[in-house]
């Protein structure tokens, strides 16, 4: 199993190895702070981000009296830490049946994840059924089977081009008269237009909520780390119109953008829950602030 450490290594040589270079020794110059915001920027942390971080260094170096860039590596950790929340409350599944629904653009890493996430409740001791909603792609309720079955867990699956509200209704019946205890369901990533997916979520959500109470507890957004942020744009169109409660971020192995998460926290204000951290089931990771600081810029 690949760690947040081991998975940020590309985004570590690409970038962030060279900010605790320029801050190997020496004192602050004007130099050194156009140097850390150009980095930071290549980094994929984001313009608006970068240019925060930067801010607040400055701040906290001169009321601090500092001058050496040693000083700067230390306070550039902990800024980058105030960025995200200090502690992440655990997901809300503590329902008769926990209903997790997942979206994302397509080939963020949806199904991937969904399989990868099922597996780790399922050591926990949940009892996880998945729904296949994305009716849309042809080779999507297959891929979904056969991870369902890699993971050892049901998947409740109805016709390509069908109503995917359909699927999750089946599923929700399915699941309740099964003894099930957490329903993840899978969704289309892709649709006709974008306002049809739109739609389309909304749609499923309504349908998990006449059906359930309180649900769907959870909808994670999957993103892409590979797409830095152009992924964090696209993130946006579907905040705009479904309730997201937290981030899975996929591919952080294999990205240099990793950065990236910097602005989810400051921009997007949502909980990043799990990354992935490779293509196997087992590479799946709860989201760990301190885990990632080492892995962005190094053991201290
Ligand atoms: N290296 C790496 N690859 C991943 C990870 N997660 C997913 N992938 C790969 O990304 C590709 C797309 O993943 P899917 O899970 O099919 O993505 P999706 O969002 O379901 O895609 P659509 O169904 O087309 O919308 C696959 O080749 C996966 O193996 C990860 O954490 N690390
Ligand atoms: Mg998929």
């Amino acid at each position: 199993m690949k760690g947040i450490f081991d998975s940020l290594r590309k985004t570590r040589n690409a970038v962030f190895g060279q900010i605790i270079g320029i801050l190997g020794g020496g004192e602050i110059t004007a130099e050194s702070w156009e140097e850390l915001e150009a980095l930071l920027i290549q980094g994929d942390v984001g313009v608006h981000t970068a240019l925060l971080l930067v801010e607040r260094l400055r701040e906290a170096v001169r009321e601090e009296g500092l001058y050496q860039t040693a000083d700067l590596q230390r306070l550039l950790r902990k800024e980058i830490g105030a960025l995200f929340p200090e502690q992440t409350d655990p997901l809300n599944l503590d329902w008769p049946l926990a209903v997790i629904l997942i979206v994302g653009v397509n080939g963020s890493g949806k199904t991937t994840s969904i399989a990868k996430l099922a597996l780790r409740l399922k050591k926990q001791g949940r009892k996880v059924i998945l729904a296949a909603g994305d009716t849309f792609r042809a080779a999507a309720i297959e891929q979904l089977s056969i991870w369902g079955e890699r993971v050892g867990v049901p998947v409740v699956q109805g016709e390509p081009g069908g109503d995917p509200g359909a699927v999750v209704y089946d599923a929700i019946q399915i699941a309740k008269s099964r003894g099930m205890d957490t329903l993840i369901i899978d969704t289309a990533g892709r649709l006709h237009t974008q306002h049809n997916l739109m739609e389309e979520m909304k749609k499923i959500r309504h349908i998990v909520s006449k059906r359930v109470a309180w649900g769907p507890h959870e909808t994670l957004l999957v993103l892409d780390a590979t797409t830095g942020q152009n992924g964090l744009s696209q993130a946006k169109h579907f905040l705009a119109a479904v309730d997201v409660s937290g981030i899975v971020l996929a591919k952080l192995d294999g990205s240099a953008k990793g950065g990236m998460v910097l602005s989810i926290s400051a921009q997007l204000e949502l909980p990043i829950r799990f990354v992935g951290t490779g293509e196997r089931k087992e590479d799946f990771a709860p989201f760990d602030k301190d885990a990632f600081i080492q892995g962005l810029l190094g053991e201290e």
